[in-house]
């Protein structure tokens, strides 16, 4: 495979809703997509960060900047370009997980669409349907939270996710499990929000039967989370501590969490985010994949990483309508509580040039060859 394009297309989408979580609030996802032209297919990625460094170090500018200068430059001038060489020859630019990501997976697509096979095959998927939970946002009132958890049980979502933080946590929690009884199964995300001292209020939480409670303490704190994990009666669930396999490693034999949401992006992309899912599964880890509000071209390849046997908890990978009034792609739709796995060739799914058309706001070139 020779790389002969590799451009960038900003994107800007309105969400249905606006999401807030204890570190942003946003009312659009505003990103870029990767598209890698080679001689023999063209594949697509999507750039997990946001504008700003909220969620993660990482950040749009910061990303092109560093796939211009450093990353992409260490790719074209690969011999033979394919997935698996991509992180040997990143290795030596340090972090920039979602950016490296990006430029992995596009060239992931490629190749499996190269070899007609899906993502999914690659990847050893063992399942066609995955089940899919929600990600709600904090919200004003309790009864506007109410509101929107009733719509997503009545379309189908098999569980639920409060974002939470200090002043949003017990009470919310309360109210859901009041309204719509125990055998819903939810859990809570507080994306770093609080600090071990606040382990006893944290304990408020253990009489609702919690699924897990996300990152609750900060992305570096792997000590205050295995102390957390001593006082807690719910498991603990990291997201944004994760950032790689060896990661992963020390926090399960640390005892800092028992359950792990793998992102492809915050992981460095789909291979390393496998790694995760197999040491995993050698510890009887249970894990899902996470989402950062991806359009159908990322969440068509977060599907098909869902799809491998240690998923076995429902992932945040919404329908379409969830996120977008008009989706990148096709619209991804529940069925049953459920979204499919694409079967096509790489993700399976193909950017609709007239959403495009309406969604991008610039194009940029990032690589021409000769
Ligand atoms: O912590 O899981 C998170 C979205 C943006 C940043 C962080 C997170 C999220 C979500 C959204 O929870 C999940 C989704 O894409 O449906
Ligand atoms: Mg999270």
């Amino acid at each position: 495979m020779k790389i002969e394009l590799i451009e960038l297309v900003e994107i800007r989408l309105p969400l249905v809703r606006p999401f807030r979580t204890s570190c942003a609030s946003d009312t659009e996802r505003h990103t870029f997509l990767l598209r890698v032209v080679t001689d023999a297919a063209e594949g697509w990625a999507e750039f997990g960060g946001d504008p700003e460094p909220l969620y993660s170090a990482e950040f749009a500018v910061g990303a092109e900047r560093v796939l211009l200068d450093h990353l992409v430059p260490r790719v074209t001038a690969l011999h033979r370009p394919s997935a698996a060489r991509i992180a040997a020859a990143l290795s030596p630019v340090k972090g920039h997980h979602m950016a490296k990501a990006l430029l992995e997976t596009a060239i992931l697509d490629a190749e499996c669409r190269a070899h007609a096979m899906p993502l999914a095959t690659y990847l050893g998927a063992v399942r066609d349907r995955v089940p899919a939970g929600v990600s709600v946002g904090i919200t004003d009132t309790i009864a506007e939270l109410l509101k929107s958890v009733s719509g997503y049980l009545e379309q189908g979502y098999v569980r639920i996710k409060l974002k939470i933080e200090p002043g949003w946590d017990v009470e919310p929690v309360r109210a859901v499990r009041r309204e719509f009884g125990d055998e819903l199964a939810l859990q809570v995300d507080a994306n770093t929000a609080y600090s071990l001292t606040d382990a006893e209020h944290l304990r408020g939480l253990d009489e609702f039967g919690l699924v897990q409670i996300e990152q609750p303490l900060g992305e570096d704190d792997l000590r205050g989370h295995i102390e957390l994990a001593k006082l807690l009666r719910t498991p603990i669930c990291l997201d944004e501590s994760i950032r790689s396999a060896r990661e992963a490693a020390a926090a399960i034999a640390l005892g800092a969490c028992r359950i792990i949401n793998i992102k492809p992006s915050r992981v460095g992309g789909y291979l390393e985010a496998r790694r995760i899912h197999d040491i995993c599964a050698a510890h009887g880890i249970p894990v899902w994949c996470g989402g950062m509000l991806e359009t159908g071209i990322g969440r068509a390849q977060n599907l098909a990483l869902a799809a491998l046997p240690g998923f076995v908890l429902p992932s945040d990978i919404s329908a379409s309508s969830r996120y977008y009034a008009e989706d990148l792609t096709d619209a991804f739709e529940l069925d049953n509580g459920c979204l499919s796995v694409p079967d096509g060739p790489g993700s399976g799914v193909t950017v609709r040039p007239a959403a495009l058309g309406r969604y991008a706001v610039s194009t940029r070139k990032l690589y021409k060859r000769g």
